[in-house]
């Protein structure tokens, strides 16, 4: 059987899947990171796009189509930035998972693709995010059949390894990983 969940080291915007998620902010008007990488692979159309959208809150997440990108959609989240913890980063991270597996299956869409929302200028630890992450993908699945394929995708080696590790945790025998 073809498994459901992969860790995936690269580049997000060059993925063949039917969405990949941004990590954004609540402006939805770009911004560095993978925000500006996205954004600068799928041309202006993008930003023209999510000018229409009016922002997005912390923890929730909107569609747009993906223009020059390979993927069809982009399902723009918006992480917390992380203040010591005691400010319910962690829940609203978790809502990011949760909102934009909800918007994709609301989309038909069944191929998935995640970065490593908040924890690069945003400062979420690593650690802690990718367990969210898993654990937030895990569950939706056990639940909703549609979704075929989650990637986690990895930018550098480090955080690639954490997500490894941390997948191990959850015991997934047919974990696919692939690196670029
Ligand atoms: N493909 C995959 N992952 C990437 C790529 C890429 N092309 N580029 C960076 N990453 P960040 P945040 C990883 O800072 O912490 C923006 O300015 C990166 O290594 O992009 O949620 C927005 O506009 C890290 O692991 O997002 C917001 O203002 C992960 O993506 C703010 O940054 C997330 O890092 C959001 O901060």
């Amino acid at each position: 059987m073809k498994p459901k969940r992969e860790l995936y080291l690269g580049d997000i915007t060059s993925l063949p899947v039917d969405a990949i998620v941004n990590a954004a902010n609540t402006s939805l008007l770009g911004g560095g990171g993978v925000d500006g990488a996205i954004h600068r692979a799928a041309g202006k159309e993008l930003l023209e796009e999510c000018r229409r959208l009016n922002g997005c809150k912390t923890g929730e997440a909107k569609i747009t189509n993906a223009y020059k990108l390979k993927a069809k959609f982009v399902i723009h989240a918006v992480g917390p930035v992380w203040r010591g913890g005691n400010n319910n980063e962690e829940n609203l991270l978790a809502n990011c998972y949760k909102n934009s597996l909800h918007i994709a299956v609301e989309n038909g869409i069944k191929t998935i693709a995640f970065p490593s929302i908040s924890t690069g200028v945003y400062h979420f630890p690593i650690e802690k995010a990718s367990l969210i992450a898993i654990r937030e993908v895990l569950s939706f699945l056990e639940k909703e059949a549609s979704i075929e394929k989650v990637l986690f995708v990895c930018f550098s080696r480090s955080d690639y390894d954490i997500y490894r590790k941390n997948f191990a945790e959850f015991e997934l025998p047919n974990l696919h990983t692939d690196r670029a």
